[in-house]
């Protein structure tokens, strides 16, 4: 009887002795950071591809996931990236074009009619050129995820028209195409990171910004705006990224294991975030004062930001901006 438990300790004892030593046994650690909260879809998302990453490595590579900003903005995620100091990220496409100016092309207003439109456009020739001009910098563009379209929210009156927006003290994202859309509408922009966004509208620093619904009912905005107006501005890609100092070390078969989990996790982050914002959309009425503009209003929104495209047009790049428009048209066709 004895000797039975000393056997069978002994086989606790070494299983738990193979099962720490296979967990240790992790040789490369990917620390992915991202700027909203773990109950957002990115984070979601982040959480399977880590599951997919760690089971098809057999546990050589590790992901640790950390939200919130706690590694940083978007900005300087990417910079910890350039100098191999952190290993992935997923920022919007606006904080990106200061690295690659190309990516200014998707923050056009009023670029993309439908998500499908988008997903056409990003994962086709264009898209994914730009995703491989990252390289230059040091950073491995992987997938285009989903912020999704950018609706305003603020503090002091409900907005219908570009009339109300006057005056207007807006957040926008560090992009100088955002806040010459603000301008247009008449707003009095301010550029700010997204981590520093909610004590400044708490304080108000800002009386207003933009972003989906997710992140507008997620990130607690509700508290501290009361109104809200489906403007859907602006469609806001994220891109899965990694430093390149990491990829290039990986041996190819664990640099496939990324590169296909990256895609899959894309899938994954476009269904959770399409849905959500849609479901949020509906809680953020019991909570805020929503107003849904009619075609007509969204076409006045439309009509004001229309100088955006003359004013950056060259700086983007003139080919550029007609190739995305051209094969929005062209998807929208068939
Ligand atoms: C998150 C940001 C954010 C973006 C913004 O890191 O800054 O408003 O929409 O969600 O990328």
């Amino acid at each position: 009887m004895r000797k039975k438990l000393m056997i069978n300790l002994s086989l606790v004892l070494l299983l738990l002795l193979t099962f720490s030593v296979t967990s240790l046994a992790a040789e490369y650690t990917i620390n992915a950071g991202i700027g909203l909260n773990d109950k957002s879809a990115q984070y979601m998302s982040l959480e399977y591809f880590k599951k997919l990453v760690e089971e098809r490595s057999d546990g050589k590579i590790e992901v640790n996931l950390y939200h919130s900003s706690q590694l940083g903005d978007d900005r300087e995620m990417m910079e910890a990236l350039q100098m191999g100091t952190q290993q992935m990220t997923c920022p919007s496409t606006a904080p990106i074009a200061p690295f690659v100016n190309g990516f200014k092309v998707f923050d056009l207003p009023f670029l993309f009619p439908t998500h499908e439109a988008a997903d056409y456009v990003l994962d086709g020739p264009v898209g994914q050129n730009l995703l491989k001009q990252l390289e230059d910098e040091g950073l491995v563009g992987l997938a285009y995820w989903e912020n999704g379209y950018r609706q305003l929210t603020n503090s002091k009156r409900p907005v219908e028209s570009p009339e109300d927006v006057k005056g207007l003290k807006v957040r926008t994202m560090e992009n100088p195409m955002h806040l010459a859309a603000w301008k247009e509408m008449g707003a009095n922009p301010t550029p700010m990171a997204f981590g520093e966004l909610f004590s400044a509208m708490q304080q108000g620093v800002v009386d207003g910004q933009e972003n989906p619904w997710g992140t507008i009912y997620l990130q607690n905005f509700f508290e501290v705006q009361d109104y809200t107006t489906d403007t859907g501005h602006v469609y806001s890609p994220f891109v899965l990224m990694m430093s390149k100092q990491f990829y290039d070390k990986l041996p190819t078969d664990l640099q496939q294991v990324v590169k296909v989990a990256a895609i899959e996790a894309k899938h994954h982050n476009r269904k959770t975030n399409r849905a959500m914002n849609a479901e949020y959309l509906n809680k953020l009425k019991d909570v805020m004062e929503v107003t849904i503009l009619t075609p007509e209003q969204k076409a006045e929104f439309q009509k004001a930001v229309q100088p955006v495209y003359d004013q950056f047009k060259d700086e983007i790049g003139a080919e550029l901006v007609e190739s995305v428009q051209q094969q929005v048209e062209e998807f929208q066709a068939q």
